[in-house]
């Protein structure tokens, strides 16, 4: 699995240093760097892409009709209100966040979802990727919050109303408090508590959502909570490792399950016919010295791991690598359609110090344009990766994450576009590409980096609650408008 070195960040105080240092490990997978862009960096960012080099219109015909145009966001990052989630309490405590702030309010989005939505609505998207939390739905062992979950009907009602398509994710890293105590995802024999919330869910809204992303990024989760020690339950060294490997094992049991209860139960009450995928983060792992036999192994080694061994386990339904013995646990694939979280590159070095790494670490990005958190902007992975997981599983694909940190809101656009043209790229070239749901439809508390990023195509000030939309989201519309009036 890649590394997580840490970068120098410079923030000003020297408390917010030691915040900031600790939580930049997250972009450490994603990229080393600093967090300003590199004098070099910067002037490719302003030099002009491919995107902006060919017209908007002549691509756009590349997505069909019925295409998702959507955004994807997560309940514990905007919803604020749940007291019972494990991350409730890790940003409560001191030295976990960036900027020393929790997540129990963020966005007030549970009270604010209906003009949200709206505005959602206004922006012309017809799809959205959200999540349900566990912890909010039952606070307590065994005690479900009904309340809470007519109050979720009411979103997906709100939704539908307003022909906005839901893809519903159903753990999205977020925990019970109460579960992650008896282990969380270490123990196997946890799984029918998570199980039982699962049926309980689809059972309840299974009438307003048929499309579901069961488990949001497990080899993020594994490697940030249970590698790095920066997310709840902050383990980390050798023992953190084992432990990792028997979360990413154990969600793939729960996956097979979950396909099958989704099923089950959408056959059972009726209810329209499921659509089960998950959203995997995937990464281009190039190798930092191109011709270094040992960099190329070790980027091998590090795109089979991060990328590949928990969707080969789950698409035949046999535990892979690290996670099993080939020990079948579901008949055939547990998903219907692949869900690809993309972000960025990472240049991998063989580093003998990076033990407990395997030996992988990253270099820093010198040469790359880089968005506000010094991830490198490679829009070329997104079609590298679509062909990849084409010619991998052969099943459709969509993207169900994908955006930038920039708070100044003058990358955005060009993001955009430079990653749409991907898609269209792949998408003439035959490979099934449903949807795409940008990350974020709003700013929001982006885990131990607290509320700095700006992913959002919709400003949050988090003083007055303000929502202001951003330049790119309205370009964003107008290439939607295109892509519908000139789509086959
Ligand atoms: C993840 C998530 C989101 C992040 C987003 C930006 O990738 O970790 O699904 O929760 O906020 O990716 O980092």
């Amino acid at each position: 699995m890649a590394s997580t070195e840490t970068r120098s960040k410079k923030t000003k105080k020297s408390a917010k240093k030691k915040a900031a240092k600790k939580s930049s490990a997250r972009s450490g997978l994603r990229s080393a760097g600093s967090i300003t862009a590199p004098a070099a960096a910067k002037k490719k960012t302003a030099k002009k892409s491919p995107a902006s080099a060919s017209r908007p219109a002549q691509w756009l015909t590349a997505f069909p009709k019925d295409f998702l145009w959507g955004t994807a966001t997560c309940a514990t990052q905007i919803d604020g209100g749940d007291l019972h989630s494990d991350w409730a309490k890790f940003s409560q405590t001191p030295g976990r966040i960036a900027d020393g702030k929790d997540c129990l309010v963020a966005c007030d989005h549970w009270n604010r979802f209906e003009d949200d939505y709206k505005l959602m609505k206004s922006l012309s998207f017809n799809a959205y990727r959200l999540g349900v939390d566990w912890s909010r739905m039952e606070p307590r062992p065994g005690e479900m919050d009904h309340a809470a979950l007519n109050h979720f009907r009411g979103m997906l009602d709100s939704l539908r109303k307003k022909s906005i398509r839901p893809l519903l994710t159903l753990n999205h890293f977020t925990l019970p408090q109460w579960w992650l105590e008896r282990g969380g995802w270490t123990k196997e024999s946890n799984l029918e508590n998570f199980l039982n919330f699962v049926s309980y869910i689809v059972e309840n809204v299974g009438d307003l959502v048929s499309e579901y992303t069961t488990i949001n990024e497990p080899n993020v989760y594994a490697m940030f909570s249970y590698m790095d020690g920066l997310w709840p339950p902050a383990k980390k060294g050798l023992s953190g490792y084992f432990q990792s490997m028997k979360v990413l094992r154990n969600m793939a049991i729960a996956q097979g399950r979950m396909y099958d209860i989704i099923h089950e139960t959408h056959a059972l009450k009726g209810f329209a016919r499921p659509y089960v995928g998950v959203a995997k983060h995937v990464r281009i792992f190039d190798p930092a010295r191109p011709d270094n036999r040992l960099d190329k192994d070790r980027a091998a080694e590090a795109e089979y791991r991060f990328n590949y061994m928990w969707t080969d386990s789950i698409h035949d339904g046999r535990l892979q690598g690290s996670l099993g013995k080939n020990e079948k646990f579901h008949d055939g694939p547990c998903w219907d359609f692949v869900g690809l979280n993309y972000y960025s590159r990472d240049r991998i070095r063989f580093r003998a110090s990076a033990i407990a790494h395997l030996f992988i670490s990253q270099e820093e990005v010198k040469d790359a344009p880089t968005n506000d958190l010094g991830w490198e902007i490679y829009p070329e992975g997104l079609y590298r990766l679509l062909h990849q997981f084409h010619d991998r599983y052969r099943l459709p694909i969509r993207i169900t994450e994908n955006g930038i940190a920039d708070a100044s809101d003058n990358r955005r656009e060009e993001f955009l576009m430079a990653h749409l043209q991907q898609i269209a790229r792949a998408l003439n070239e035959g490979i099934s590409v449903e949807g795409y749901y940008y990350w974020s439809f709003m700013d929001n508390f982006e885990w131990a980096e607290g509320y700095g990023p700006r992913f959002g195509l919709v400003e949050i000030d988090y003083e007055t609650q303000a929502r202001k939309v951003r330049k790119s989201a309205q370009s964003l519309k107008k290439m939607i408008a295109q892509a519908r009036k000139s789509s086959r």
